[in-house]
């Protein structure tokens, strides 16, 4: 009886310790590149006692960012468009510096030309690279729309195109990224139920921390569920101890959290 308990106590413990721990997003901050003209700002609504967020606004390139300069991690979520509405961007940030400087993953639902460039139905990885640091300075909508070539100060670094590729709506995604578990690999699968829709690999030494957030551009009401992370290492950002402090204190909070689902 003692062994199968114990059996039992061991199996529960790996089965928590294979999870990453699971994100409160309440800490994490709202960012849109509203340039004059184009849209609007997005409006990020937190839900599900801070396990989600919608963003519900048909806006300009606009970021949720979790203000933590990281490598080394694994990073699971879900996303769902909750419209029939449009048919443009969702995805996610990773390596972020500044608001000109990180990779991007972006998935669009169908073709469409905007802003003298044109973005093809399916998902692309791509890589923005500023020089001021400032991306209302350094970018436009245009490098945030194009998803065929190089434009301006966006490369692309990775595409999965094609007329059957777009995601579906009201329907549930999932995604992997892991970053930098190897230096300079970047792997990336997203998943619906099942079925693998695009398991890739790049490497790119741009980057080798940065924060992660979430991303949409001219798509209404996207939903980020269920994210948790495995791993993670902090890096210092030069300067900027409080980013330190505050990764500290997240993580204290991440401990309370755990504490209080595990109760
Ligand atoms: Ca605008
Ligand atoms: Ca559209
Ligand atoms: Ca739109």
């Amino acid at each position: 009886m003692l062994r199968k308990s114990l059996f039992i106590i061991t199996v529960f413990a790996f089965a928590l310790s294979a999870y990453g721990d699971p994100v409160d997003l309440t800490s994490w901050s709202p960012l849109t590149l509203d340039f004059p003209g184009g849209q609007a700002a997005g409006n990020w609504i937190l839900g599900g006692g801070n396990t989600y967020v919608d963003q519900v606004v048909n806006a300009d390139p606009s970021f949720y960012l979790n203000n933590l300069n990281q490598t080394s991690y694994s990073m699971d979520g879900s996303w769902q468009v909750r419209t029939t509405n449009d048919d443009d961007y969702m995805g996610f940030v990773f390596g972020y510096q500044n608001s000109s400087n990180f990779y991007l993953f972006d998935w669009k639902q169908a073709n469409q030309s905007y802003v003298s460039t044109y973005a093809y139905e399916g998902m692309t990885i791509k890589k923005m690279t500023g020089s001021t640091g400032n991306g209302l300075a350094d970018l436009s909508l245009s490098e945030f729309w194009e998803n065929g070539s190089d434009y301006g100060d966006m490369d692309v670094l990775a595409q999965n195109h094609s007329s059957t590729l777009g995601w579906a709506d009201n329907t549930l995604y999932d995604f992997h990224l892991d970053f930098n578990l190897t230096p300079g690999e970047i792997h990336i699968i997203v998943m619906q139920g099942s079925t693998t829709l695009w398991d890739h690999t790049i490497y790119d030494s741009t980057f080798s921390s940065g924060q992660f957030g979430f991303y949409n551009y001219s798509q209404e009401n996207v939903r980020y569920a269920g994210f948790e992370q495995t791993g993670g290492v902090i890096v210092p950002v030069p300067g900027a101890f409080i980013l330190g402090s505050l990764g500290l204190g997240l993580a204290c909070a991440k401990l309370r959290k755990r504490k209080e689902l595990l109760s």
